[in-house]
């Protein structure tokens, strides 16, 4: 397994985000990512290398140039409101939902951050866009070393990815890697490509960005968002539109739901893709479905990622495998890296 990390992840240090009306310490925090390195050395998976940079072409394969532009200047524009803002997160606070127009890039800050943004639980910070951007490159870097003949690749870089639409951050995401590695794969000359996201919540993001293609097969297992963020996306019945219907598969469990139901879920994941027959495979590899993490309601232990490893190596494919969710700390490292033991061991 060849890690590529972002040792520029720390740059993005949230202080807060809204909950339940007060501001709450930040479950998406530098320490996760710490948790995974630490564990990666201790088991010797392999070689950790940091990635080359990709221009921001690569990122608009994804990302519409507006999104990206903002992005890229948020916290100077920021700052510059007040200086005294260098000491704080940037939140929005205003969003153009339904009848309201999204056409029209209003000039006022916090109107963008709500323009391109789907809630209050991420936080913007000095150092937001470059670890976002290096985890892009991160992302770009293991789908080309999949296109060279390496079996096995691992962002390890935070903020995660999968919430994050062509134009808009969430969920503690900003650049969508799951999607940007899947598509640069596809420039590089795969025909075919499979998402598997099993990270705790629905990965609406990558959905959004290939729901009306047949060149990229999206999966999610995670919690019915009827209860569960992000609440507006992720139900069974969303199958793809146009040419992509029949390319979107949305596998949501209920709350509580075990070891076996997951695993059963997996399994008619796994089906799916062996028919779809893809060239390589990428996975949203969150573990917040872990029965000791702090935001979520599944029951999975520690040793069960092994066998979720294993069964992903079965099926055969170059995979990259990009570090989504998980916030119980201290079992982070053993869980994600229990994935990737599972997954080479198997292989
Ligand atoms: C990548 C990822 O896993 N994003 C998840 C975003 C979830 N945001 C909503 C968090 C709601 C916080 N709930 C606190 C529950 C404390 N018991
Ligand atoms: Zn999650």
């Amino acid at each position: 397994m060849l890690t590529f990390y972002n040792e520029l992840h720390a740059q993005h240090r949230g202080k807060h985000e809204m909950f339940r009306g007060e501001l709450v310490p930040c479950f998406e925090k530098p320490e996760r990512a710490d948790s995974v390195l630490a564990e990666l050395g201790r088991r010797g998976l392999g070689r950790i290398v940091t990635p080359h940079g990709v221009p921001l072409m690569s990122l608009e394969r994804i990302h519409t140039p507006r999104y990206l532009h903002f992005l890229r200047s948020a916290w100077n524009e920021w700052v510059a409101l007040d200086p005294a803002n260098a000491k704080k997160d940037a939140f929005p606070s205003v969003w153009p939902v339904r009848t309201l127009r999204d056409d029209i890039e209003p000039e006022n800050f916090s109107a963008r951050m709500g323009l391109y943004s789907m809630d209050s639980g991420t936080p913007l910070t000095a150092g937001t866009w470059t670890a976002a951007k290096t985890g892009a490159d991160c992302a770009v870097n293991a789908a080309h070393a999949l296109r060279l003949g390496e079996r096995g690749a691992f962002v390890l870089s935070r903020p995660p990815g999968h919430h994050a639409g062509a134009d808009f951050f969430g969920g503690y995401c900003f650049l969508n890697n799951a999607a940007l590695a899947a598509q640069h794969m596809l420039d590089d000359g795969a025909r075919k490509v499979a998402i598997i996201d099993i990270d705790y919540h629905h990965g609406n993001g990558t959905q959004s960005i290939f729901y009306h293609r047949d060149d990229v097969l999206f999966i999610s297992i995670h919690a019915d968002p009827r209860f569960e963020y992000p609440f507006y996306l992720g139900h069974a019945d969303e199958r793809g539109e146009g040419a992509g219907h029949g390319y979107n598969l949305n596998l949501p469990l209920p709350a509580g739901s075990s070891t076996q139901a997951w695993m059963a879920a997996l399994e008619t994941a796994c089906i799916r893709i062996g028919s779809f027959a893809p060239d390589a495979l990428v996975v949203s590899l969150g573990v917040d479905t872990f029965a000791g993490d702090p935001l979520s309601r599944f029951k999975l232990q520690s040793a069960d990622y092994l066998k979720i490893g294993e069964r992903l190596a079965w099926l055969g494919k170059p995979t990259a495998f990009i570090f989504e969710g998980g916030y119980a700390v201290k079992e982070l490292g053993v869980n994600v890296v229990n994935v990737l033991e599972g997954y080479e061991t198997a292989l």
